[in-house]
């Protein structure tokens, strides 16, 4: 009885543009909940070790080249054989803060031109997330941080049509900071959302899927 007593984690995404600082805030804020005592791990999409992962690598960086619909659906997968390991650790009560997720699938498919319920399709079953933390910043300023490599996506007007189909996928509940504010205050904000988030698993709200 005690193990179906126990409380879960949460899948807690953090999402936007290229350079919009997910990947330093998720660092903060893992930190951060690691001192708190919560149990949590970082994650991030794609995961580059996998087999799918590699390919996915490779074709980011250019190495390799693969029709927008085979590339669409192994980012898909990516996620979907990471599915049912996501599941147990949440329900043994892990909180995965996830750098990207299906959000960033369907952005950057259908900022290629695919059909927006087309790109959806594959990622409807995987577990939704219990928080989106959306990183608002402009195609332009998010350019003038550092300028941009030489990855596949990393072009303004390629980041200015994804920006408009995370508008497109943005419901209320998701929590948009403003990413040009200084770095601290960023993160004293993403604190307050993921532990509001984290306290709301606690108390037995149920695990999701998305999009079904
Ligand atoms: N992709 C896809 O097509 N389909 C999918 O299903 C998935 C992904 C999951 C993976 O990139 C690429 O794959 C991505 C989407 C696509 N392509 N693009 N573009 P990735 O995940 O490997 O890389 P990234 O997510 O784009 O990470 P990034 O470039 O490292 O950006 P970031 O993590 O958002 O930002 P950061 O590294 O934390 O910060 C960037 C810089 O800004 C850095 O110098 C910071 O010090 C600075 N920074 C951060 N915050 C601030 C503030 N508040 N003020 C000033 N400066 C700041």
């Amino acid at each position: 009885d005690n193990v179906h007593d126990k409380s879960r984690g949460s899948l807690i995404v953090l999402e936007g543009l290229d350079r919009s600082g997910k990947t330093s805030q998720s660092n903060r804020l893992v930190s951060y909940l690691k001192e708190k005592g919560v149990l949590v791990e970082s994650w991030r999409f794609p995961d580059r070790t996998t087999s799918t992962g590699q390919m996915i690598s490779a074709y980011l960086a250019n190495e390799s080249q693969l029709d927008d619909r085979a590339i669409h659906l192994l980012f898909s997968a990516n996620r979907w054989e990471k599915r049912s390991l996501m599941e147990s650790k949440i329900m043994c009560g892990t909180t995965l803060i996830v750098d990207r997720y299906s959000y960033s699938g369907v952005a950057f498919s259908a900022a290629k031109g695919l059909d927006f319920q087309w790109c959806k399709a594959p990622e409807v079953g995987l577990i939704a997330p219990d928080l989106v933390i959306y990183f608002d910043i402009s195609p332009e300023k998010a350019a003038e941080r550092g300028g941009y490599g030489t990855e596949r996506y990393e072009k303004l007007e390629f980041q200015k049509k994804v920006a408009e189909h995370y508008s497109t996928l943005r419901d209320a509940s998701w929590k948009i900071v403003d990413a040009c504010l200084p770095m601290d205050i960023v993160e004293e904000q993403v604190r307050e959302f993921a532990m509001a988030c984290i306290l709301t698993c606690q108390k037995g709200k149920p695990l999701n899927k998305l999009w079904s």
